[in-house]
């Protein structure tokens, strides 16, 4: 078989190479040539455990090519961002899905399957991308084979995910189905599931969309806990020793590319219908300010004009920034007064993060933790040795308290 992968992002690329590892000859398209060459040149773009080695053993086999331009093939995957609209609901703005559709109509021939792996708004499929393709002349389940096969992997893990986890396979069509279920089979060892595109759409949205709501939860939760001086964490554990409650984890916000967007593409559908999933989102969008507000008032306790940022990617292990709450109030906190900021974030290369973690926390008066990276899973007091005054604000719950010269803090016992 041969497959043309449209996006060659924290989805598109593990995908590709993944088929490629099972014999599939690949050929990954993006749009960025520095990408391109550096894949074709053996340097992955990402971060992501495993990938780098896979990519090397894919291009020794010949399996795996990156070219900015598509080719012929026997099927296709688009898995290019679908962004949010500056619009009122901040609705799925499906223009990049459709720009990738395009890019193949010229390649394809009886028999293909395209499959779109992008997350899209419920009914994206039925209404635009099926109406599109027919309007190409392809008659959907008899010319060419249409399937939406939400991507469900979670950064940090996709290459064992993209092998072990149920797979929706959401067709146009019966033969449909059967088509994306050929494609799969090549790898995929968790469960096929058949189904239509637009359940497979909003499996996927309302997965991402019941975390939201849950993690929303969860940091009211931490408020209501910090108003009554009552330990977060403990309630949190307790609570969850009940055999049906799970309850999800108070932290900083919520980011990435998945569960700070698409519950928008459900609300802007429908808007009326969706007071809950709405009250959550602004819920989580309202923390960084929360962080913000207890930062300043430890700060003012310590008279400290300078903190550490530990972290600024949206979750740990990851050096994806997008949507990432940490980065957010990082921005806020370089907007407040005579306030000095430094940040350490070992994922993250940008000129400003500091490389060495004793130089960032020098003459500072707190460490404010945003992301739980496994580098602060080991931390001690000799970290902490040269800073103004040895506090940390945890908002993770990350950082093990063992500490004997560092007054400790986190959701459960916020400093009054
Ligand atoms: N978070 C909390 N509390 C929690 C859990 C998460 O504050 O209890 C925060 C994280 O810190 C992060 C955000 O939520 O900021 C999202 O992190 P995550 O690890 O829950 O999920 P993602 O965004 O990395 O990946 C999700 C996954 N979806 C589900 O678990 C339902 C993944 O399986 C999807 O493939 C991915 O979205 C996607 O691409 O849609």
């Amino acid at each position: 078989m041969r497959l043309t992968t449209i996006g060659l992002g924290y989805i598109g690329l593990p995908t590709s190479i993944m088929f490629a590892k099972h014999g599939v000859d690949v050929l990954g398209v993006d749009i960025k040539q520095e990408a391109v060459d550096m894949l074709n040149g053996g340097t992955i773009h990402i971060e992501e455990p495993g990938l780098q080695e896979a990519l090397e053993e894919v291009l020794e086999t010949g399996k795996f090519r990156a070219s900015t331009t598509a080719e012929e093939a026997d099927a296709y995957i688009i898995a290019v961002p679908t962004p949010n609209n500056n619009d009122e609901h901040k609705s799925a703005d499906i223009s990049i899905v459709m720009s990738g559709v395009k890019s193949i109509v010229p390649l394809l021939k009886k028999g293909d399957t395209v499959i779109v792996e992008s997350t899209i708004a419920p009914r994206t499929m039925d209404d635009h991308v099926a109406p599109y393709l027919e309007e190409q002349g392809f008659k959907i389940g008899e010319d060419i084979f249409l399937v939406h096969c939400p991507e469900r992997v979670l950064p940090g893990q996709i290459m064992e995910e993209l092998v072990y986890n149920n797979r929706i396979i959401g067709g146009m069509t019966p033969q449909c189905v059967e088509a994306g279920k050929k494609v799969y089979g090549t790898f995929v060892q968790g469960e096929m599931i058949e189904t239509n595109a637009k359940t497979a759409e909003m499996s996927k949205l309302m997965e991402n969309t019941y975390r939201d709501v849950n993690i929303a939860l969860a940091n009211e939760l931490a408020m209501i806990c910090n108003r009554l001086d009552i330990n977060v964490h403990e309630v949190i554990e307790m609570a969850n020793k009940h055999p049906r409650v799970n309850l999800h984890t108070p932290g900083p916000g919520v980011g990435g590319h998945c569960l700070a967007v698409d519950p928008y593409f459900i609300i802007a559908e429908a808007p009326e219908e969706s007071p809950l999933i709405q009250l959550s989102r602004s819920i989580n969008v309202s923390m960084p300010e929360y962080v913000v507000s207890i930062t300043k008032k430890m700060l003012s306790k310590l008279n400290g004009n300078k903190v550490t940022v530990f972290g600024l990617t949206y979750k740990g292990d990851v050096d994806d920034i997008r949507e990432s709450p940490a980065f957010d109030i990082y921005e806020l906190l370089r907007k407040e007064e005579g306030l000095e900021v430094n940040t350490y974030d070992p994922h993250v290369k940008m000129d400003f993060v500091e490389k060495d973690m004793k130089s960032a926390v020098t003459d500072s008066s707190l460490v404010l933790v945003l992301s739980d990276h496994s580098e602060f899973k080991i931390l001690t007091d000799n970290d902490f040795e040269t800073m103004k005054d040895k506090v940390i604000f945890d908002t993770k719950n990350v950082v093990p308290n063992n500490f004997s010269e560092v007054q400790y803090y986190n959701y459960g016992n916020i400093q009054k």
